[in-house]
């Protein structure tokens, strides 16, 4: 947390937002959504994974419909060393009518004690269902769900190196909308016989307000440019104040905290240099502060962790 002294006066909504934001749902992720309809039946258990910066917000609550009601259910946080530690059991106190069994993850680490939990946890909860149509298989399902980037692959990668000692099975990314290719079957195990399938990420076909929409694009689980860099940095701006998280003044070398995007994007243009080359109405090149360069670099120290551990649902949370 800086130290700074901060006086300013900040705003208490966020206004600016297209209506459209909240009409998402493009044909892959209808299309996605139906094969894995139809590879439910051959499912013992469901994971589901959610990124742990917006536990309450953006959950595909359709999948209730869809895909899960019968089988065993783990929801699964990942990005957990993104968050402040203590919101962990908030976070379990908050979920625990809806979800029976949480496990919080941090993927890049192969230490991860929630990693090592959650084999033996689909394990137990398979045994102690009764398969319905499965009983007489020998092998066991495992499927993987959750909305666009908040780690699907990567948790099936990361079991697969601990349980298989083998690498990388499926491909990872910093965008959303990697995995397309629809229930891609992965091995886990070999005694008991156990295989993954990774599946595509799918948001619900409308999603509830602005603000979470906003959150699920800070989140990168939506592309930047549906709502628009400049709109996005100024509605971290504006959260970030607005929850007095303010390391971002000292990260960007800023005199003190300003509720002005222009304001802040103009000093993280000059301090990184970052310029672009304009004509004036003479036709002679002016040079100006390129301030969607800097709302990226924005966008990115907050997604990497450099404004601080931020849950963005702490404000749903009190
Ligand atoms: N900080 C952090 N980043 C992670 C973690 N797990 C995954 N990532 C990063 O999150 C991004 C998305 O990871 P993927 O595994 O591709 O996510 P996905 O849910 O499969 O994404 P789609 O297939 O696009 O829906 C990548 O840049 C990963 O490196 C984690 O525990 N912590
Ligand atoms: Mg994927």
């Amino acid at each position: 947390m800086s130290n700074k002294v901060v006086t300013n006066t900040f705003r208490s909504v966020f206004k600016t937002v297209d209506k459209e934001l909240l009409r998402w749902f493009p044909g892959h992720m209808e299309k996605g959504l139906k094969q894995m309809q139809n590879k439910i039946r051959s499912v013992d258990c469901l994971i589901e994974v959610h990124d742990a910066r917006i536990p309450l917000s953006g959950r595909n609550a359709d999948f209730k419909y869809t895909v899960s009601g019968v089988k065993p259910h783990i929801l699964v946080l990942n990005k957990v060393d993104l968050i402040d530690r203590h919101y962990q059991h908030i976070i379990e106190e908050k979920l625990k009518n809806e979800y029976q069994h949480i496990i919080f993850t941090h993927c890049r680490n192969q230490d991860c004690p929630g990693i090592k939990q959650i084999f033996p946890l689909a394990q137990k909860l398979i045994n102690q269902s009764d398969r319905f149509n499965r009983i007489a298989e020998e092998d066991y399902n495992i499927m993987i769900i959750g909305i666009p980037n908040v780690g699907k692959s990567s948790v099936i990668n990361a079991l697969r190196v601990k349980y298989l000692n083998k690498g990388k099975a499926t491909s990872v990314g910093a965008t959303p909308g990697v995995t397309r290719s629809v229930l891609h079957k992965i091995k886990l195990s070999d005694k008991p016989l156990f295989y993954m399938f990774d599946t595509p990420g799918i948001l619900s076909p409308t999603i509830s307000s602005v603000e979470t929409g906003l959150k699920l694009t800070l989140c990168a689980t939506m592309a930047d440019h549906f709502v628009g860099e400049r709109i996005l940095s100024d509605y971290l701006l504006y959260w970030l104040n607005k929850n007095n998280h303010f390391d971002y003044v000292t990260y960007f070398g800023l005199s003190d905290a300003s509720d002005n995007i222009l304001e802040v994007l103009t000093h993280i243009a000059k301090s990184k240099k970052k310029n672009i080359r304009l004509r004036d109405q003479t036709n002679n090149y002016i040079i100006r502060p390129d301030l969607d360069g800097a709302a990226q670099i924005m966008l990115r120290a907050f997604r990497v962790g450099n404004l601080g551990k931020i849950m963005l649902d702490e404000d749903l949370l009190v």
